[in-house]
């Protein structure tokens, strides 16, 4: 699959999207790529990069496109598979800017998880895995760069006829009934 085919993951803060890339990957052999765990690898293998990522993530900032661009860049070119799910990324219209000048065209899927701010509140704060930016106060943050920067990004590919919005309350398979048929379509 060439790069601008790589079905792109977009969603608030714990709306689910790691959650349903599992799911994805595991039914149609996708490789997932979310660019925050690509940021928090980087921050762990104690880059020259690192504490400025981590800054960014307990800010619930979003870090330069470059790196993050460079990041998924070399993800791709280390991996053998030829399929790519990129999760939680473009997250702002120069995110999508740098993204779309580096690959040459726009992603063909743009999967939308659409869950309500207070449900997606309660999973991050219950979820307990000593992430820097699962607290009140930077899920605040998030929620407002998800609302500012994120949203008009979604809404561009709404616009351009890519968007595929899915409900993202119920369990994980009720949610993932409304992802399978929009794989299985573009599935040769
Ligand atoms: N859960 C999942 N589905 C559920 C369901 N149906 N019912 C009940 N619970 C459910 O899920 C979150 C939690 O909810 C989990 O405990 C899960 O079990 C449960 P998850 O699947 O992890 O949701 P997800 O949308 O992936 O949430 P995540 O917290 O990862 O979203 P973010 O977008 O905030 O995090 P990300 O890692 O993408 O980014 C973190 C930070 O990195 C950003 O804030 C930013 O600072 C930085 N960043 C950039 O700067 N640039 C980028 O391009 C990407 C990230
Ligand atoms: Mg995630």
């Amino acid at each position: 699959m060439p790069i601008h085919l790589c079905p792109i993951v977009s969603g608030g803060p714990g709306s689910g999207k790691g959650t349903q890339c599992a799911k994805i990957v595991e039914t149609f052999g996708f490789t997932h790529l979310s660019a925050g765990d690509l940021l928090r690898k980087e921050i762990s293998s104690n880059s020259e990069n690192g504490a400025m990522i981590l800054n960014m993530i307990k800010e619930g900032k979003i870090v330069p496109s470059d790196m993050t661009v460079k990041l998924i860049q070399r993800a791709i070119e280390s991996s053998e598979n030829d399929k790519f799910l990129i999760d939680g990324f473009p997250r702002s219209e120069e995110n999508r800017q740098t993204y779309e000048r580096i690959v040459g065209e726009e992603p063909n899927i743009v999967l939308f998880f659409d869950c309500p701010e207070e449900e997606m509140v309660k999973r991050v704060l219950s979820r307990n895995q000593g992430r820097v930016d699962d607290n009140i106060d930077t899920m605040r943050k998030r929620l407002e760069v998800f609302t500012s920067l994120n949203l008009p990004v979604i809404n561009y590919y709404s616009e351009k006829g890519k968007l595929y919005k899915i409900r993202a309350v119920g369990t994980e398979d009720e949610i993932f009934e409304q992802v399978h048929p929009i794989f299985a379509a573009f599935e040769p």
